[in-house]
């Protein structure tokens, strides 16, 4: 089993019902099972071009007993399912599922990299620091330290139930 942590973000539609639903998508993958989720954060989009609505992110730690690249398409299934139109790797979108970590695993493929180039993002480092600020992330450091030295404007905390 490898501890996996994955980036669910929707700026499109009824976003908490899609992070909800992913979470009990991925909880019922096979050979894996969801442990918790970080508190949910509204967030300004980064690296995206014009207008867009805002995200509702969060981070999710799972046990998983497939390979990385099996994990991956489960996920691009249940962003699939779950209405995601590919209209650009950064068009708005109902659901995202990335992989953030997969144990220590360093991946470096055309289409697959992990840790994934976003984990650095605030919104994932605080996800991350909900769930583990003392994180080892391969290749960047701990989750606490690269907290501690991003720009965390544009993040909201969202006033509900944890999902998980
Ligand atoms: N995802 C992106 C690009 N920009 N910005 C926020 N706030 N949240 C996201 O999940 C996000 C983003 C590409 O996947
Ligand atoms: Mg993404
Ligand atoms: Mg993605």
């Amino acid at each position: 089993m490898t501890r996996t942590f994955l980036s669910l973000g929707s700026n499109l539609g009824d976003r908490l019902a899609y992070l909800r639903a992913a979470l009990e998508a991925l909880d019922r993958g096979p050979r894996m099972r969801l442990l918790r989720a970080s508190k949910i954060y509204e967030t300004a989009p980064v690296e995206v071009e014009g207008d867009q609505p805002h995200y509702l992110n969060c981070v999710a730690e799972l046990e998983c007993g497939l390979p990385a690249i099996e994990l991956l398409r489960y996920c691009q299934g249940v962003e699939s399912a779950l209405g995601r139109e590919r209209k650009g790797e950064r068009a708005p979108r109902t659901l995202d599922v990335d992989v953030l970590l997969f144990g220590e695993e360093v991946i470096d493929e055309p289409g697959f990299g992990v840790p994934h180039r976003g984990v650095t993002r605030a919104f994932n480092l605080k996800g991350l620091a909900d769930l583990d600020p003392q994180l080892h992330i391969p290749r960047r450091g701990r989750v606490e330290e690269l907290l501690a030295e991003v720009d965390p404007s544009g993040i909201e905390e969202l006033e509900v139930e944890t999902l998980c």
